[in-house]
């Protein structure tokens, strides 16, 4: 499959996140796609460098203030102290319910808690850079499909599928998959399918089109009631005002099997179907896998072509973005044998 990478997503490799009170290694790490790109090399795939500036895609996602912060974040970081070129920042407060997020404050750190929805979506000096490159990758691929290409692929990382129009989240920055299908809608495609089959709930990109009818975002999903992230992601919420019946959530109880999830998966796909969508957009996570040391799903290795292969029933031009998966030495793996099994 037509696969789009840069190197630049190496630039976005923060040393550590937080669990549980300590300072633990990310998960999310540079080699997740070193490894995608290699089993995508290894098996002869044509992969290409993203061709095309998604700033006005992320200009219409995203907030102005938004994108001008974490444009500038690791640089203002470093202004406040040189030292601060060996630290990590994370926020530590942020405005929930009745405090104010209309009025953006001076501090630092305010800021960051101001536009995070965590504290585990550890900042970088190529956070930026990395996250951009991903949107471009998204953005090609779109565009690959406006060039009569069946599918494509984004093959990098940091994901997206947490990050919404003014906020980061769950190590998310931009959404990619939300730029995507945006793409695809200004090239005319009249209604665009989001199917987010990562583990966690994809509550940025949820948001970004929850009061629209021409996006339908459909996912798969560890229960918000026990799993990350918690504030979104459960059955009834449907949509709003005009996108009122085009969001569909499957939530599913932590450590459901293969079976069960397959079931949902074809939920899933009959509702893109009953929707007439003219293209879809996989928020592809690998992070369902049983070997995943952050999630509880059951599925095995040989889930993965079977996922591509009810994908590809659809009949639809698909663009693939990669989303989560921390099992790093078996993601490249899960990750080809979806886009093979679509192929097949
Ligand atoms: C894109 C994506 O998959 N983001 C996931 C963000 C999850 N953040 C919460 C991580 C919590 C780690 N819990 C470790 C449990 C180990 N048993
Ligand atoms: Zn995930």
């Amino acid at each position: 499959m037509l696969s789009f990478h840069s190197p630049i997503h190496a630039e976005h490799a923060p040393p550590f996140e937080f669990f549980r009170g300590e300072r633990v290694p990310c998960f999310e790490t540079p080699a997740r796609a070193d490894f995608v790109v290699a089993e995508l090399q290894a098996r002869g795939h044509e992969l290409c460098a993203p061709g095309v500036d998604s700033r006005p895609l992320l200009e219409q996602l995203h907030s102005a203030r938004y994108l001008a912060f974490l444009e500038s974040a690791w640089s203002q970081w470093l202004a406040l102290d040189p030292a601060n070129a060996a630290r990590q920042p994370f926020p530590s407060v942020w405005p929930v319910r009745t405090l104010r997020s209309d009025i953006e404050p001076e501090n630092f750190t305010a800021r960051l808690g101001l536009y995070s929805i965590d504290n585990g979506s550890p900042l970088a000096p190529g956070t930026w850079a990395a996250a951009k490159a991903g949107a471009d990758a998204a953005a090609s691929c779109a565009a690959a499909l406006a060039g009569k290409r069946r599918a494509a692929f984004s093959a990098m990382r940091p994901p997206g599928h947490h990050a919404g129009a003014d906020f980061m989240g769950g190590y998310c920055f931009l959404n990619h998959a939300a730029v995507a299908a945006q793409a695809l809608r200004d090239q005319g495609v009249e209604r665009v399918a989001v199917l987010d089959v990562d583990y966690h709930h994809g509550n940025g990109t949820q948001s970004l089109f929850y009061r629209r009818a021409d996006v339908l975002f459909v996912s798969l999903h560890g229960d918000p009631r026990t799993e990350y992230p918690f504030y979104s992601g459960h059955a009834d919420e449907a949509g709003e005002g005009p996108g009122l019946g085009f969001n569909l959530n499957l939530p599913l109880a932590a450590g459901s099997d293969a079976a069960t999830w397959f079931d949902a998966l074809g939920a899933a796909c009959r509702r893109i179907e009953s929707f007439r969508a003219a293209a879809l957009v996989v928020s592809l996570g690998l992070d369902a896998y049983e070997g995943d040391p952050i999630s509880t799903f059951g599925l095995g290795r040989g889930d993965f072509p079977r996922l591509g292969e009810r994908l590809a029933r659809l009949n639809l031009p698909t663009v693939f973005v990669l989303e989560g998966g921390y099992a790093a030495a078996e993601l490249g793996a899960n990750a080809v044998d979806v886009l093979e099994g679509f192929e097949a």
